[in-house]
């Protein structure tokens, strides 16, 4: 095991300073450390902003940041890993955290499995020289340092599960507002009309409307793809005009990809709407802040309503369901789920099955 503190002072020993990243659950201890102590630490929307932002911390240092990860997040680094970064083009180096989700041998969830049996090639592929991270963590961090400062090219540490000691977060920014994520959601399940169907963002979203639902085929559960949610919807909404779709997003999930809003406005749909669970932060895998509370959601689309309550969510939901146009909810919500809560019983494949069964009904 690795004590985040000593990770932390080997790195900003050879003045590897800039922390920037997406967190995930596997680095939750080293991501809370961070957080606590570091003066120069950013948390991205995405992991593709996030190795921008370390390129450009070369660009005004000449030292390399830290950039971290779930293994997911690959595929949001590989355009600027590959048309900035790259030897080829600005050969910029920056140190990686990859947290390993899906290591072969160790159980975990579906969506995790090819992109955890896939993690080491993906890095072989795009030419990402890396090691396993272990208790010879220091001599880790040097041979990465050589190898940048030879090469200017990027370099991976993978975290696995467990490799990190435990390190509690003093500085929570945590919201004080009344109502829980399950809370609202089946206030809502309870006011939905009976044929309206749901895609739910990743995270905790999707199992709290598992575990409020009794039967499942209206639910799409995007266990995986984070920030999809809501284009998944649009492309249900658009060739399904006859039936009423809702996005269950998550403030982090909308944030990684934003740019689906104005497209999704755009196409002025009536039986489309967006519904955000908004507790600023990324409660799933730690409660890591996400940046939503410096934007206004009203901004969104032209139709937003906002509420920091059960009795206001109670008082705008049918008007809010009603309203013939997209519109956006947003719903400002507490962090932490149930102690208890649980996970799909069906597998994803058996989700898509049973939904498109209803769907095209
Ligand atoms: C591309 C990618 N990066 C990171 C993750 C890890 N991850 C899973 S859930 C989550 C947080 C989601 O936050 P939000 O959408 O605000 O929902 P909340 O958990 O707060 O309900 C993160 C970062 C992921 N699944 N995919």
């Amino acid at each position: 095991m690795i004590n985040p503190e000593l990770f932390y002072k080997e790195l900003t020993r050879y003045n590897i300073s800039c922390f920037t990243g997406v967190p995930d659950s596997l680095l939750k201890d080293f991501c809370a450390y961070i957080t606590d102590c570091s003066k120069n630490h950013t948390i991205c929307a995405n992991e593709g902003n996030a190795v921008a932002l370390a390129c450009g911390h070369y660009l005004a240092t000449q030292e390399p940041a830290l950039v971290y990860m779930q293994n997911s997040g690959i595929g949001n680094i590989i355009n600027p890993l590959l048309s900035l970064a790259d030897k080829d083009v600005y050969n910029i180096p920056f140190l990686m955290l990859i947290g390993w989700r899906g290591e072969p041998g160790i159980k975990d969830e579906p969506q995790h499995k090819t992109q955890g049996r896939l993690t080491l090639k993906l890095l072989d592929t795009v030419g990402i020289k890396y090691e396993i991270l272990n208790e010879n963590f220091e001599e880790q961090v040097q041979k990465a340092v050589t190898y940048m400062k030879e090469t200017k090219e990027p370099f991976a540490l993978v975290a696995r599960k467990g490799i990190f000691d435990k390190y509690e977060l003093h500085n929570k920014q945590i919201n004080t507002y009344e109502m829980t994520r399950e809370q609202a959601i089946r206030n809502i399940l309870k006011k939905l009309p009976q044929n309206s169907f749901i895609v739910s963002t990743t995270g905790y979203t999707s199992r709290e409307l598992y575990e409020a639902r009794e039967e499942h085929s209206h639910d799409f559960l995007t266990v995986g793809s984070m920030g999809h949610a809501s284009s998944i919807a649009l492309g249900i909404a658009l060739s399904k005009p006859d039936k009423e779709i809702f996005c269950f997003d998550g403030d982090g999930a909308l944030l990684m990809h934003m740019g689906a809003v104005p497209v999704i406005a755009s196409k002025s749909l009536t039986n489309f709407k967006h519904i955000i669970f908004n507790n600023e932060a990324h409660d799933s895998v730690g409660a890591q802040p996400t940046a939503s509370k410096y934007i206004n959601f009203k901004c969104l689309y032209n139709n937003v309503f906002s509420v920091s309550s059960e009795k206001e969510l109670l008082e705008i939901l049918p008007d809010f369901i009603q309203i013939n146009k997209t519109a956006l909810l947003e719903i400002k919500v507490k962090c932490g789920a149930r102690k208890d809560l649980g996970r799909p019983k069906e597998s994803p494949i058996e989700n898509k099955k049973l939904f498109m069964e209803k769907l095209n009904d």
